[in-house]
């Protein structure tokens, strides 16, 4: 029977590079993300280079409503979720905590701690029937260690590590797994979305060095999900060779 994949936030960067490897595999994709046109050209793409059955879903993780709904109505053959990727989040801003605007920092706790919160909660009861599932999150070197300008894009990636923690002791007896990686600085749409639409800014974050590509992370996370049963790679992080730590990034002149 095919593996199903459920990919938060698959409309762009890491996300749309996972969808391509595990469809490459032959898995079956469930991709949300909010961008319904993203998510059409995303099913186009994966049609022209794999047999991969896919499902597209537009909603909101921020909407509890949205996604209980999703989850819970999913089509008949789609429910057996074999691994959840909460992908799903965003930078806002890049300002210290005294300059930084509340409604971004709504946004990113919104969607990079409660998003995962209603997602999981949602897809957890599948696999605890199943008695099988892996649940892998996307967090960040920022989740490890926090620098100016990062207080509450830090704060929910050091949150969604403890969430992840936690959950791997809750659903251990269930045969679940849960893991978490962290990247380092990936060149994707994320600088674009955390500059507000700023081109100059967001390719600023990315000269004198060169930075992880969202395949890199795509493969690591294939890495990850591909490992025999009984082994489960609970903490990732995955930094280009120019980056020592969130804050150290050599650059050339
Ligand atoms: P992108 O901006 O390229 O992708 C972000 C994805 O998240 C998009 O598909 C977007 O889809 C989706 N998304 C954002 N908000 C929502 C929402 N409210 N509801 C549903 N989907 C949403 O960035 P990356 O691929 O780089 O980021 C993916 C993850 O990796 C994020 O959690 C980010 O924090 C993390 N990360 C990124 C790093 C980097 O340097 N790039 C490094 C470390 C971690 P849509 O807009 O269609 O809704
Ligand atoms: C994204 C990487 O260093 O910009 O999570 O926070 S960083």
């Amino acid at each position: 029977m095919k593996q199903i994949v459920f990919i938060t936030g698959a409309t762009s960067g890491f996300g749309w590079a996972m969808a391509h490897i595990f469809a490459q595999n032959n898995y079956s994709i469930i991709a949300t993300g909010r961008r319904q046109e993203r998510l059409e050209q995303l099913k186009k793409s994966l049609g022209e280079m794999s047999n991969a059955e896919v499902l597209t879903l537009c909603f909101d993780v921020r909407s509890q409503t949205e996604v209980a709904d999703m989850v819970q109505n999913l089509p008949k053959g789609w429910q057996k979720i074999d691994i959840l990727i909460n992908n799903a989040g965003l930078a806002a801003g890049r300002g210290k905590a005294q300059d930084a605007l509340l409604s971004d920092w709504e946004q990113m706790v919104d969607t990079n701690l409660k998003g995962v919160f209603y997602v999981t909660k949602c897809v957890l009861p599948l696999m605890i029937a199943a008695k099988n599932g892996h649940i892998i999150n996307v967090s960040s070197i920022a989740g490890k260690q926090a620098y100016m300008g990062g207080s509450v894009y830090c704060a929910t990636k050091f949150g969604l590590e403890a969430f992840t923690q936690a959950l791997r002791a809750d659903v251990l007896e269930h045969g679940i797994k849960v893991s978490s990686i962290s990247p380092g600085a990936a060149d994707t749409e994320f600088s674009l979305v955390r500059f507000k639409g700023d081109a100059a800014q967001a390719s600023a974050t990315y000269t004198g060095f060169e930075p992880l590509q969202a395949q890199d992370v795509a493969e690591a996370v294939w890495f990850m999900a591909n490992r025999p049963d009984h082994v489960n790679i609970a903490d990732l992080t995955i930094l280009p060779k120019a980056q020592a730590s969130a804050t150290q990034i050599h650059k050339n002149d």
